[in-house]
């Protein structure tokens, strides 16, 4: 199925008329953002990303609008598009264009539209890139590289011959655990060209977005997906890192039967059994699992050899960024039948009569079929980004020195976020006094 596009000026969208009902659900997620919000008022009036360019590749949500919003508030040009097929929601993009967004971005685009949705931000010559996943820098290097495959083919339609882009570059930003380990690989090779902060590495990001944003927006995908029950279920998470630490924690929360985790990892797997779970082989888990979710990052954790034993009537579906964690060729080519039981819901019917349920064709399954983190979660995430982009502006030079290395985000931003969202949330800190101060400065005192 391909969508029909509307093409402006400054966009390509699902349908502009859809703006009246995303400037309403803006505000709800507005209403809900209060310390980037806070920067966004500061950004009006010291104009600090004045002219800058700033090109976005993100879920195109109603958490995202605000994070440009406040982009736009401090002076920047922002283009912007999907960092997955599913995520967009397109009466935000309706918004964000009549709000000067250049957005390029619809639920449901086939990857023709992706990559030269993609192309279309590349095209701005951005000097900052903000990613989830890592595909713009991912393309940026590869047209710097001369490579040539399908998606450089499509982007390329866009952007014409000329394919050096990143002498613009001055630095990026990356949001998600799997773009941070693509971008750790690439510096690591010698292949990264430009400085990346790791906004995903950041207390204020990981520790929150990364447990109680996953933990809550998974569960909320499964249920929107399939409406069924989790007390009384077997639930099984691959992975126990942050993400699938807050989806293990929130499934016992309402009561699934057993929790199951696989890990390749020891210390995750014993955080695991001491936080109350079970853990043992995939190839176990899912011959009792009701409910399966993956949580990895890595490719291939569910395949052929796992399908072939699940029970039937099991739900199969992935929370890690990209669609590779469930082998579905695997699953493809073992399944005699496939029905499209409601959306985000394929069964697969295997040739003993076994039904196999997969979610949101195995794509994150929190952003395809609901809405992805709470804006409540977004506020701190989106906070970090909009200081980054800032920092970025103003060490400039810095970054340029530094050449293509992961950069932790500096201490003092993150601080500033965890300080501003405790006063947000009421929530009022202890100070320590001169002489506890003391106490932990100096080594001779008490022993
Ligand atoms: N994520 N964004 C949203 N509502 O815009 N929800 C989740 C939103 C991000 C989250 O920060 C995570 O690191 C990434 O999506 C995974 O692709």
């Amino acid at each position: 199925m391909t969508i029909e596009t509307v093409k402006g000026e400054t966009y390509e969208i699902r349908d502009p008329t859809l703006k009246e009902e995303g400037l309403k659900t803006m505000q709800w997620a507005e209403s809900r953002m209060p310390v980037l919000q806070l920067i966004k008022k500061r950004f009006e009036k010291e104009k600090p990303l004045k002219g800058v360019r700033i090109g976005a590749c993100l879920h195109v949500t109603k958490e995202t609008s605000q994070l440009c919003e406040a982009w736009l508030a401090g002076g920047a040009e922002v283009y912007l598009c999907a960092s997955n097929p599913l995520s967009t929601q397109d009466e935000i993009t309706a918004a964000l264009a009549a709000k000067g967004v250049h957005v390029y971005a619809w639920k449901f685009m086939d990857a023709e539209g992706y990559y030269r949705s993609i192309g279309n931000v590349i095209n701005s010559r951005p000097e900052i890139t903000i990613d989830d996943g890592a595909d713009l820098v991912s393309i940026l290097h590869k047209l710097k590289r001369g490579e040539v495959d399908e998606e450089i083919e499509i982007v390329k339609q866009v952007i014409g011959e000329d394919t050096d882009f990143i002498e613009k570059v001055i630095g990026g930003a990356e949001e998600t655990t799997t773009g941070i380990i693509r971008l750790q690989a690439m510096a690591d090779d010698g292949a990264l060209l430009y400085p990346i902060m790791a906004t995903n590495s950041s207390p204020c990001k990981n520790l929150f977005d990364n447990v109680y944003g996953t933990g809550q927006s998974s569960i909320d995908g499964i249920l929107r997906a399939t409406a069924d029950l989790i007390a009384s279920k077997i639930f099984v998470v691959a992975g126990y890192g942050h993400c699938g630490k807050g989806v293990a924690m929130r499934a016992k929360g309402m009561g699934a039967r057993r929790v199951i985790v696989t890990e390749i990892e020891p210390h995750a797997a014993l955080q695991a059994v001491m936080e109350g779970m079970e853990v043992m082989p995939m190839k176990e888990a899912v011959k009792i699992a009701d409910i399966i979710i993956t949580a990895t990052g890595c490719k291939n954790v569910i395949r052929r050899e796992h399908f072939e034993v699940m029970k039937s009537g099991v739900t199969v579906s992935n929370t890690g960024h990209f669609n590779v964690e469930i082998n579905i060729p695997d699953l493809e080519s073992l399944a005699t039948e496939k029905i499209s039981i409601r959306p985000f819901v394929e069964q697969y019917i295997l040739p003993d009569g076994r039904q196999i349920n997969l979610l949101g064709e195995g794509r994150l399954i929190n952003l395809a079929a609901a809405e992805g983190h709470s804006p409540e979660i977004m506020d701190m995430s989106f906070s970090l980004q909009a200081l980054i982009s800032e920092y970025i502006v103003k060490h400039k030079q810095e970054l340029k020195e530094l050449g293509g290395k992961v950069v932790q985000i500096p201490s003092e931003i993150d601080d500033i976020v965890a300080h501003s969202k405790c006063e947000a949330l009421d929530v009022e800190l202890d100070t320590l006094t001169p002489e506890q101060e003391r106490y932990l400065a100096s080594w001779r005192v008490g022993t």
